[in-house]
């Protein structure tokens, strides 16, 4: 749809940047942090771990200051719970508590909006001994640890964000990782631990509305559209079976309290629904999110299953995903749409589409938690000419106001990401960052922050709230 005028981002835009604990902060086994899974995950080796990270442990002021300077108005982070309750329930570690309430802190000395993720994949490994999601014991232990925080920081911190990418940990649990020796739970299990993480949620969304009353609280999902490859009707109703499946299934449980019709059936069919105890459903009801939090990369394209296993195929550049089921949809290509080195699609267009359609389900002012492109970015002479970074967000940020103009409530952007972090499978070797963090894989270097190009045009679209995008 055209406009004879485009709306201005709104006031009180939270311009921001997105980390997360494990990817950005290092310092894995100080101050009485406990291994996390993630911690204890096999991992390629020819890539960097997550044992030092970015150090932004260590770095947060002088990083925070710089995202000061960038002109951030938001920076969103997450919690290790590791660092608050290494045993995963019980005993408090007054260190990692001190430590969250100074990276607070220096948010809100430069006036910048902390944004909390309170669980970014990293559920302390001892839980996971215990049964992890799989086990309703770890629901009570995340609505303690939900306490401990709304006891501590509600005062100072007023959005959170209850649980990063739920989707993808339930749908594509290789893309995380695995422990060593460890095998991918069954479709089946992985329901159970949905409905666990679903029940955890939604206490822990009540429990900040009793507890901090001037709080915000909302699931962080990885929402995306599907296209059908042609106008076959068979291709849309597979658009439409992966669209419910992966993304409004997740979202409408925090929403409506109950899960999405068409999934319900699906699980139920394959004998994948997860069992329902008593309580369950009262649980789910009335947790009432009061905004929808969305990371958004990129669109699928989806045509009728074929009934056979070659449905079933990796996404292109990234092994660890698998697409398609036999019956459900397969994946196919789109092209209409550029890609990134790694295979990711391109589509500012489709973050249009997926606002809308995000908006119309839902009518939550939405909150973007991660965007951005992956690369291998180059340090050369001092600097980083990332230009293609530049492009993409600004694509993605001109997409988003029209999303703004058909009427949709976007309340602040914090791409991916604020620095360099590790990617999960390469490394730093695919970086997202406006600050570029110089260490390879294994040489750590001095870690310095080198100013991207990106950050100078950042800097910019903020200064005029995105009057001249
Ligand atoms: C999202 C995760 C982030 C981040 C991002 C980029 O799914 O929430 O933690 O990792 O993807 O992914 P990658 O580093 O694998 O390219």
């Amino acid at each position: 749809m055209y406009y004879a005028s485009q709306k201005a981002f709104p006031e009180g835009f939270l311009w921001g940047a997105s980390t997360s604990a494990y990817q950005a902060e290092g310092a894995w086994d100080q101050d009485g942090k406990s291994p996390s899974i993630i911690d204890m995950y096999e991992h390629p080796k020819q890539y960097a771990d997550f044992k030092s990270a970015s150090d932004h442990y260590h770095r947060y002021k002088e990083d925070i200051r710089l995202f000061a300077e960038m002109g951030l108005k938001a920076y969103r982070f997450s919690v290790a719970w590791t660092r608050i309750l290494p045993d995963g329930t019980g005993r408090v570690n007054q260190a990692g508590i001190r430590h969250y309430h100074d990276v607070i802190q220096e948010c809100r000395k430069y006036g910048i909006e902390p944004i909390v993720t309170m669980y970014h994949f990293d559920l302390p490994y001892c839980l996971e001994e215990k049964g992890g999601w799989g086990s309703r014991e770890t629901v009570e232990a995340f609505v303690e640890y939900a306490r401990v925080l709304f006891t501590n920081y509600g005062g100072e911190v007023t959005y959170w964000l209850t649980i990063n990418e739920q989707n993808t940990m339930i749908l594509h649990p290789g893309a995380i990782g695995l422990p060593k020796d460890g095998k991918i739970p069954s479709k089946k299990e992985l329901y159970q631990q949905n409905h666990h993480l679903m029940l955890a949620q939604a206490r822990a969304m009540k429990l900040c509305h009793e507890l901090c009353p001037e709080g915000r609280i909302g699931p962080a999902l990885n929402l995306t559209a599907m296209y059908p490859e042609t106008c076959r009707p068979e291709d849309s109703i597979a658009a439409h079976n992966w669209e419910v499946i992966r993304c409004w299934n997740f979202a409408d449980v925090p929403v409506f309290g109950w899960y999405h019709p068409l999934a319900w059936r699906y699980l139920q069919d394959r004998e994948l629904a997860p069992e329902i105890k008593e309580g369950d459903k009262e649980c789910l009801a009335g947790a009432r999110p009061d905004f929808m939090a969305m990371n958004y990369y990129s669109t699928a394209t989806i045509a009728a299953s074929r009934g056979d296993a070659s449905d079933v195929s990796a996404r292109a550049g990234d092994q660890q995903i698998m697409l398609g089921e036999e019956g459900v949809y397969r994946a196919a290509e789109n092209p209409y749409v550029a890609k990134t080195k790694y295979g990711w699609v391109i589509d500012p267009s489709g973050f249009r589409y997926t606002l809308r359609k995000v908006y119309e389900r839902y009518h939550l002012p939405i909150l973007i938690t991660e965007n951005g492109i992956g690369a291998p970015d180059r340090l050369e002479n001092g600097q980083v000419h990332d230009n293609y970074r530049i492009d993409f967000i600004r694509q993605h940020l001109s997409a988003m106001r029209l999303a703004i103009t058909d009427g949709v409530e976007v309340i602040g952007y914090c791409p991916w990401a604020a620095l360099d972090v590790v990617s999960t499978h390469q490394g730093y070797q695919k970086r997202y960052g406006f600050l570029y963090v110089d260490r390879d894989e294994f040489d750590l270097k001095e870690m310095r922050r080198i100013k991207k190009d990106s950050y100078f045009w950042y800097q910019k679209v903020i200064a005029d709230n995105g009057a001249s995008l």
